[in-house]
């Protein structure tokens, strides 16, 4: 009964990082269809018909060649992972410690709930013809989840967000960092979610996971700077 997964991906997408990081650390094999966000596929009635968010990521899971799943938020995607293969690289503390796990929730929710939801291409969209400067906006709400991040993690952190171990708190974080480089927040002003990045550049799952290493990435942005 072999099961296949396939995941909705877009190189540029955090979400879809968080997901394509978590496979790449779990050693879970994916297939990659690839929507393009700023062409609007995600939109577009046949990817609208698989995710009526219009989003990505989503992940279709089948045995046996037949659709068994279908998981369309990214949370949803990660936890469902962790429950499937909870012995293979575990990314939440143990169930006998529900506190830890709160913890890293909380750090997870930071970034997903906090600082994603507002910075996302549709806001962008939205707010820029209202005459908003949309680099200022990104900034304005990725410090703001940023400190709050740095605040807790300087707590809880040790050589990642919590203690040694990498958790999905570092599975969100990793991408976020690398948007909110890309609209010039000063992430250096955080000193532990800094040196947590760099941590992270060093893990395998990570760099197989970024934004530059995808088969989608178009070959003049993957050389950028950021
Ligand atoms: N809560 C969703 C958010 C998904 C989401 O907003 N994805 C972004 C890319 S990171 C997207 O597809 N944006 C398309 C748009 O705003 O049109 C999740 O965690 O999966």
């Amino acid at each position: 009964m072999a099961k296949t997964y396939t995941v909705y991906t877009y190189f540029r997408s955090s979400c879809s990082a968080r997901v394509r990081i978590a496979a790449h650390l779990k050693g879970i094999e994916t297939e990659y269809k690839f929507i393009h966000l700023l062409n609007n596929d995600q939109q577009s009635e046949s990817y609208a018909s698989v995710n009526p968010s219009q989003s990505v990521p989503t992940l279709v899971v089948a045995e046996d060649g037949k659709e068994v799943a279908v998981i369309r938020q990214s949370i949803a995607i990660l936890e469902y992972w962790e429950e499937t293969f909870p012995d293979s690289t575990p990314l939440l503390p143990p169930l006998s410690d529900p506190v830890a796990r709160a913890k890293v929730r909380d750090l997870v929710n930071i970034v997903c709930c906090d600082i994603q939801p507002v910075t996302n291409l549709r806001i962008l969209r939205r707010i820029r013809p209202a005459g908003i400067d949309a680099n200022e906006w990104q900034q304005q709400f990725m410090t703001a989840g940023f400190r709050a991040y740095e605040t807790l993690a300087a707590a809880y952190a040790g050589k990642y967000s919590f203690g040694d171990m990498v958790t999905l708190a570092d599975v969100v974080l990793a991408p976020a960092v690398d948007g909110a480089l890309r609209f010039g927040v000063d992430i250096a002003q955080f000193p532990t979610v800094s040196r947590i990045a760099e941590e992270l550049k060093q893990v395998d799952g990570f760099v197989k996971g970024n934004w530059r290493n995808q088969p989608d990435t178009p070959e003049e942005v993957r050389s950028a700077r950021i």
